[in-house]
């Protein structure tokens, strides 16, 4: 065992994952074949919108290799509806969302038949003799116009809309009337596709014992898929045992519950055998939910001297065919912090769930988080324009006021901590904030080809979601606690059991790192356990950038408890009372007495061998740990993005990019930086590359990765970040969220920066994402008018 640096916590020791990941020795659930496995492949509508007239499938019945066809009606006996988890409001309308549709399908792309074979590629080749008769309607694309009385997604709804939730604070019409000057846009969320390594996959094998199934996916969330399929599928909780192993990346695209795990589950109850689905990467393209789907209209009303009063938001979300896990929910999230890390008297937000015949729509990095922000930050730089402000100084004026233990925002959130403006100047002194403006006049005034834009984002994001009560408030069915337990095991090992599930995050090192220090024993001998129902009953996954502050903490207190025995023993051990001890570097020892210490190690020994334990102590040294938060965590933060705009072709580049963000207490830095890149090149993405493109008949035409440019190294700059550390007030660890800032800020950050490259030519609105062609076309319609 190697002794590593203490205290390990803040350090940036390397990733304990590493090493099996970088020499193949990932567990992947594509990889996963017992003996007998059936590989199952899935027909997909290719209709947006249609009736299923009949199905045939006796030519595929007979194809070789095949073991079984199943269209929906002969599966429909084996499920119920998937469910959604947060009805938003009591007359939310929910549609039925079965995993093979039956005689309608709603999106180019749903599940429609489901052939079985001795090997995936004979299941395949069976599909194309599958032939269905199908009657084509026209789909509803488009959210405007889905509303506006476009054909009905589902008929016995009558309307296209799912629901409407408001939240209003304040007299924002006074606000606006008692305004000096307000601004008022309309933005456009695109949809993105999830795009992670590895694609979506599951196989489920069936208990020799012939009582329930062991299902390995390739999911974000064990726990909750579990509970939710035991209920979709009828399998009793207890007989269904989930696994998570290896899992290359969700970003949120995993954080759902699916029909191929649906009729996986169908499949190997029915036939007895192991069952596997692998997805293609178009697959997951037109069936992994889709991220953001907004369209905006965003008011401010401000004084002269850039003092804002109020704000006025209108949401239109696009929920697509059918609502999953928290579809509805996400525009709620955009709500509740639209108002950013701003002080102001009144808020008034509407938010509608529109349905159209397209892929679903649910959580993605940053969920509703970055659209919201997106919103306010566009916003305040269209403010900064009107009054011939600085964008900066704007911020800078409305920033709500430091705090470190609770403040309310417009929007009635409780935020726990936050001090804007160390931040904004740290990253402005950090970017050069003036030479960049020099420079930036330099080449304006000279009528340089290429342009320099500086744009600007200051975020906050409630991350950790948490607490309970504040989910069944929300409506939302499920609570916020995270579970670990902490065993000290008789040889000195430490095995931590998560109920949080990574998939990218290192939780391995950062749970290990806290471990480290609350028992004082070497990192290398903590192993972290996670991503499995048997190992951890209970447990509620990964997502919301909730690890960290929920079920890293409820690690810590895990150690507390298993250090507290151990102290007990010891001085059991010493012969001295407990007060009397001291505990460091792993090792108890009696105050002022030299030569009395007995290390943690040998304590557990002894806590196992049970030989003499004080009197009523239970043997062995192992605890469990439930921690339900009082509130969510609020990091925050500012970026800078520059950009060079080539004004003749329209092409961006980002020469430099500067984040100064707060994530309260850093566990490990290296960790948390890398988070920020990966963050900040998905935020990118979206501004410059990312769009989901659907054509008129609702097929989508950027299924592949040739169609949907998602930013590699070449397309980034280096990113140069820094930190301010505000504690936590809700969490031991003083830690909030760092899985989503990245993403959260560095979006309108870049767009703010296209608009500010484009000031020469009076180009005060484009399009996410900002390509050549829109640049190009913003610049030449603005020179024409
Ligand atoms: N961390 C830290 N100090 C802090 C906060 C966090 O050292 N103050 C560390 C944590 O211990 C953890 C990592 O940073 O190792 C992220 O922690 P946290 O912010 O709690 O986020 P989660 O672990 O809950 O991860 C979820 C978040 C989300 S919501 C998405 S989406 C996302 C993301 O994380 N998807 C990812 N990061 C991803 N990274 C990878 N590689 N792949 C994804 O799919």
């Amino acid at each position: 065992m190697t002794e590593t640096l203490r205290p390990s916590v803040g350090t940036a020791v390397p990733r304990k994952e590493d090493p099996q990941l970088l020499t193949g020795k990932g567990r992947w659930t594509g990889n996963i074949a017992p003996p007998g496995t059936v590989h199952i492949a899935v027909l997909r509508s290719p209709f947006a919108s249609a009736r299923i007239e009949s199905i045939d499938v006796s030519e595929a019945a007979e194809c070789p290799g095949v073991v079984g066809v199943f269209t929906g009606e002969d599966l429909a006996g084996e499920w119920s509806s998937i469910p959604c988890a947060w009805p938003v409001t009591e007359d939310i309308r929910i549609p039925d969302h079965l995993p093979v549709a039956v005689d309608q399908v709603r999106f180019a792309g749903e599940a429609v038949a489901v052939v079985a074979a001795t090997d995936a590629a004979s299941a395949q080749d069976a599909l194309q003799h599958i032939d269905i008769d199908y009657e084509p309607a026209d789909p509803t694309l488009d959210v405007e116009e889905s509303l506006a009385g476009g054909p009905i997604v589902h008929d016995g709804f009558g309307s296209n809309e799912s629901y409407t939730w408001s939240l209003g604070t304040g007299d924002v019409d006074r606000a606006f009337a008692d305004a000096d000057v307000t601004v008022s846009e309309r933005y456009v969320q695109q949809r993105l596709q999830p795009t992670p390594l590895e694609d979506r996959a599951v196989v489920v094998t069936p208990e020799p014992t012939g009582r329930g199934f062991t299902l390995h996916s390739s999911t974000q969330i064990p726990h909750i898929l579990r509970s939710v399929l035991a209920g979709v599928c009828s399998v009793p909780e207890q007989d269904l045992r989930v696994v998570a192993p290896d899992v290359g990346g969700g970003f949120g695209g995993k954080l759902n519950v699916y029909p191929e795990e649906c009729i996986a589950i169908a499949l190997a109850r029915r036939l007895s055998v192991p069952v596997k689905w692998v997805a293609a990467r178009s697959e997951d393209s037109q069936t992994m939910t889709h991220g953001r789907g907004q369209v905006q209209y965003v008011e401010l009303a401000a004084r002269e001297d850039g003092t804002l009063l109020g704000m006025r938001v209108r949401i239109l979300a696009d929920m697509g065919a059918y609502l999953q896990l928290l579809t509805p929910g996400i525009p709620l999230l955009s709500a509740f912090i639209f108002p950013g890390v701003y002080s102001f008297g009144s808020f008034a937000i509407e938010c509608k769930g529109v349905f159209t015949n397209k892929t679903p729509t649910d959580s993605y990095r940053g969920a509703g988080r970055t659209e919201g922000i997106y919103g306010v930050e566009r916003a305040m730089d269209a403010l900064a324009r009107t009054l011939g402000m600085d964008p900066a100084e704007v911020r800078r004026r409305n920033y709500h006021p430091p705090f470190d233990d609770g403040a309310t925002t417009p929007a009635g959130l409780e935020m726990d901590s936050g001090n804007y403006e160390v931040a904004l100047d740290k990253v402005l002194e950090l970017a050069g904030y003036e030479r960049l403006r020099t420079e930036q006049r330099r080449r304006r005034e000279a009528g340089d080809r290429v342009q320099l834009g500086i744009g600007l984002c200051s975020y906050t994001e409630n991350g950790g979601l948490s607490p309970s009560k504040m989910t069944a408030a929300l409506r939302l069915g499920a609570p916020g606690w995270e579970m670990a337990s902490v065993r000290m095991l008789s040889t000195g090992a430490v095995q931590v059991v998560t109920g949080t599930s990574p998939h990218g995050q290192g939780h391995e090192t950062t749970w290990a790192q806290i471990v480290a220090d609350g028992l004082g024993v070497p990192l290398d001998s903590v192993e972290v356990v996670h991503g499995d129902t048997q190992s951890a009953p209970y447990g509620l996954d990964t997502y919301g950038s909730r690890s960290a502050a929920v079920g890293g903490t409820a690690v810590y207190l895990a150690c507390e408890k298993v250090l507290s025995k151990a102290r007990t023993l010891a001085a059991h051990m010493l012969e001295a009372a407990e007060q009397d001890l001291e505990f460091s570097g792993g090792a108890f020892s009696v105050a002022g007495v030299s030569g009395s210490s007995v290390t943690i190690q040998e304590v557990a020994g002894a806590a196992y061998l049970a030989a003499d334990l004080p009197e009523g102590m239970e043997p062995g040294l192992s605890e469990e740990q439930f921690f339900d938060p009082p509130n969510f965590t609020y990091p925050f933060g500012t970026h800078v993005c520059v950009v060079e705009v080539d004004t003749d072709t329209g092409k961006v580049t980002i020469p430099e990019y500067f984040a100064v963000d707060d994530c309260g207490t850093v566990i490990n830095p290296a960790i948390v930086d890398g988070q920020m890149h990966g963050g900040i090149a998905q935020g990118i993405g979206q501004a410059l590359y990312e769009d989901a493109v659907y054509d008129d008949d609702g097929n989508l035409m950027s299924a592949s990765l040739a169609d949907y440019l998602v930013p590699g190294a070449p397309e980034l700059p280096d990113f140069t970040l820094d930190h301010t550390v505000t504690p936590s007030p809700t969490n031991a660890l003083g830690a909030k969220g760092a899985g989503e800032s990245g993403s959260i800020a560095s979006t309108p950050a870049v767009v703010n920066a296209v608009i500010d490259a484009l000031q020469p030519f009076g180009v005060d609105h484009i399009d996410m994402p900002a390509t050549p062609r829109r640049v190009w076309e913003a610049i030449n319609r603005a020179r024409s008018t």
